[in-house]
């Protein structure tokens, strides 16, 4: 029973008016059926028992009329207070970007790092997610944390909150919105790290460092097709907005100018940072820059990847 799991400092103010309000029922329940049951049986028919007339008691109408006023106006500024609290995200919060859509979760951190069905947040910091959905109505439900907001179509909703220290770990993300065919795979796993976990998950976008540094290649990949790359520049060798990057590596690329480079490392690197230096003959320069947007390891990565496509 309850309390279980309190992850963040909203479950157990939840917890709190939520048990309050169970036992309150029950006390009231058990006192008010039991003193009928009683009642009924106490004064029950008997031969000759004969009922005096009853008009109304005054004192006793005003007692039971008060206290129950002044029991539920206390509840409900208790109710608005938490309210406030969970509906309004603190000022100074570490931003997510939320998208649900037929059956899956996508997260987006401050600095591009996207991850699908997986949430990383680090411990004692206020956690503001903005939320869309790409499609028909979700609502994104931690259940340890105590949040559940609905995602609407054409429109941003928000939530937050704030891990704290027992919070630290492996938690369920779902959807709790009836959402289709495959609402039920609609999971997600929320991992709240230290700030050491969160920073090193971070630098290597979701990947294990160790899976990172042995499969160069693959990151890359990863990355080509996360960073938009792809939408662009094919890697079979057909046509696209770009030139393919097949076969590109070591080669003499024609520039508009006329002059030739050597597709080397430090080429690659000046490509997506200054895509404007260098046009490659028969393109348009029509390639954003990538200054800040790439991380080194993730530069690293694409380098690798377009080495290995032959
Ligand atoms: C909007 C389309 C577009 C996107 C997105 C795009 N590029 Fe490009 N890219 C181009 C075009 C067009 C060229 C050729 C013109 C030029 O050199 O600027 C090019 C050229 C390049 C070259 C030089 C290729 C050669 O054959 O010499 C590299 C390397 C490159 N892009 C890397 C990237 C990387 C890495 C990404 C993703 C992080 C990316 N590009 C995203 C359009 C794009
Ligand atoms: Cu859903």
């Amino acid at each position: 029973m309850l309390p279980v799991n309190q992850g963040s400092d909203f479950a157990s103010e939840v917890d709190f008016i939520y048990m309050t309000l169970f036992w309150g029922s029950v006390v009231f329940f058990v006192g008010i059926v039991g003193a009928a049951a009683y009642f009924s049986w106490r004064y029950r028919y008997k031969a000759g028992r004969s009922t005096p007339h009853q008009t109304h008691n005054t004192t006793l109408e005003i007692v039971w009329t008060v206290i129950p006023t002044l029991i539920i106006v206390v509840i409900f500024f208790w109710g608005v207070n938490g309210y406030m609290k969970f509906a309004v995200p603190p000022g100074e919060a570490l931003e997510v970007q939320v998208v649900g859509k037929q059956w899956l979760w996508t997260f987006e951190y401050p600095d591009g790092t996207r991850s699908v069905n997986e949430l990383h947040v680090p411990v004692n910091k206020n956690i503001r997610f903005v939320m869309s959905s790409e499609d028909v109505l979700h609502d994104f439900y931690v259940p340890d944390m105590r949040i559940k907001r609905d995602i609407i179509p054409g429109r941003y909703t928000q939530i937050w909150f704030r891990a704290n220290e027992k919070g630290l770990g492996e938690h369920v993300t779902t959807c709790a919105e009836y959402c289709g065919k495959g609402h039920s795979d609609m999971h997600a796993k929320l991992f709240v790290d230290t700030s050491a976990d969160y920073d090193k998950w971070m630098a290597t976008g979701g990947t294990e460092w160790e899976d990172y540094k042995t499969h160069m290649e693959d990151w890359g990949k990863i990355q080509w097709d996360r960073k938009g790359c792809s939408t662009c520049h094919s890697v079979d060798g057909s046509a696209s907005k770009g030139p393919t990057w097949k076969g590109i590596w070591g080669t003499m690329v024609k520039l508009t100018d006329g002059k030739s480079v050597l597709v080397d490392e430090a080429y690659l690197r000046e490509s997506m940072m200054l895509p404007q230096a260098k046009i490659v003959a028969g393109f348009d320069p029509i390639m954003p820059t990538f200054q800040g947007l790439l991380r080194e390891n993730e530069i690293n990565g694409l380098v690798a990847y377009i080495k290995a496509l032959k």
